[in-house]
């Protein structure tokens, strides 16, 4: 299961929105016979790969056991079903680390796998499984995608001089590790503050990156510049969320190629809720947000972050904006409660990621 686990990690950066898995196949005798994991969504799953890979090395697939990171699935969506593939294949047993929480699955892969006698053993590898799979889980089990906030910061919790100056806080090697973060993303978020003060691209420049996450901007008032550098990405979908009516302002946006979506809540400001309720309907696993301090504590006020990915440089910057506008609170119980998951030196810096108490 572990071979099957790195596997479904090779698969996180080209399959989203489907879920990574890996599959290994192990014949009759105990040697590993064929391997695969989920292609790029309209393709082959883990499981049929795995079932190809034997074919192909021209091995038989009668009385193997098949170990996959995530339940088989019965239905037919862009893809056939691969419980059938692994029937009609004469697989023995089926080793599975959990059950798919997507409702057209849900446990009904395992069951037509059992009602044509495969033997099937579920729960080996299912903490590590369900982590690689974060966003999908969200969204399937809470119908929204799960929001990472990144944040590169000083070691007093500074994010820029108050003059607005933020670039090179953090090492390379930092912004090079947000890299990768960014890339497994359906989506990135940002604010139309830091679309103006720092015209970034907010793309992911990995050459490994087969997909570019869409780029969403909450921008209420829709002032998004026509010339900005964000629009120089070839092929990346644009969306700019705003929530007042300027019928001419929205079509510009739209003609330079943004989906522009309304999303109105009390006094001129973006339901930030239902944004993220909209991005699930449109298949965002996780929300990677890269914004400033305003942005930032309107998701936090709203409860909707559910992890902090914090780079923090060996310097102090005294005064300038914090990682997000909060407070001032007069209790300590007001403010969000995390939970270290990890802490890790990345060049100078240091990476550290926790996560909302409960989530
Ligand atoms: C598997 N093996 O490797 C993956 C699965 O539209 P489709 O046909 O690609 O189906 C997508 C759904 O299949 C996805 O939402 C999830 O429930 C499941 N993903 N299932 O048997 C795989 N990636
Ligand atoms: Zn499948």
């Amino acid at each position: 299961m572990s071979q099957a686990l790195a596997l479904a990690e090779q698969a996180r950066l080209i399959c989203p929105p489907n879920p990574a898995v890996g599959c290994v196949l192990v014949g009759a005798d105990g040697q590993v016979i064929g391997q695969g994991h989920t292609q790029p969504t309209g393709q082959a799953h883990a499981e049929v790969m795995a079932l190809r890979d034997a074919q192909a090395r021209g091995h038989a697939t009668a009385g193997a056991t098949a170990y996959v990171t995530l339940e088989p699935c019965a239905h037919q969506g862009r893809t056939g079903p691969c419980a059938d593939a692994l029937i009609e294949a004469g697989v023995r047993k089926v080793v599975a680390s959990l059950q798919d929480p997507n409702p057209r699955v849900a446990g009904q892969g395992l069951a037509r796998l059992q009602a044509a006698g495969v033997e099937v053993e579920v729960g080996p590898g299912a903490e590590v499984a369900r982590e690689l799979n974060i966003g999908f889980f969200s969204r399937m089990t809470r119908g929204r995608p799960w929001v990472r906030m990144k944040v590169a910061a000083s070691l007093d919790g500074r994010t820029a001089l108050p003059n607005g100056a933020s670039q090179w806080i953090t090492s390379d090697a930092a912004r090079a590790d947000g890299h990768a973060w960014r890339a497994r993303a359906c989506a990135v978020l940002t604010g139309i503050g830091t679309v103006l003060r720092d015209d970034p691209r907010l793309d992911v420049r990995l050459p490994s990156a087969t997909r570019q996450p869409m780029l969403v901007i909450a921008d209420s008032q829709w002032r998004t510049p026509l010339a900005a550098r964000l629009w120089q990405v070839p092929g990346r979908r644009v969306c700019i969320v705003g929530a007042s009516a300027d019928a001419g302002r929205e079509q510009a946006l739209r003609e330079r190629g943004a989906d522009v979506l309304q999303q109105p809540a009390a006094e001129g400001r973006i339901d930030l809720s239902a944004l993220l309720v909209e991005l699930a309907r449109r298949e965002v696993n996780e929300v990677h947000v890269e914004a400033g301090a305003q942005l930032n504590a309107a998701l936090w006020r709203a409860g909707l972050v559910d992890e902090l990915l914090l780079y923090q440089a060996p310097r102090l910057l005294g005064e300038g904006a914090p990682l997000a506008a909060l407070g001032p609170f007069a209790e300590l119980a007001q403010g969000p409660q995390l939970e270290y998951i990890g802490v890790d030196r990345i060049g100078p810096d240091l990476r550290i990621r926790a996560r909302v108490t409960g989530r």
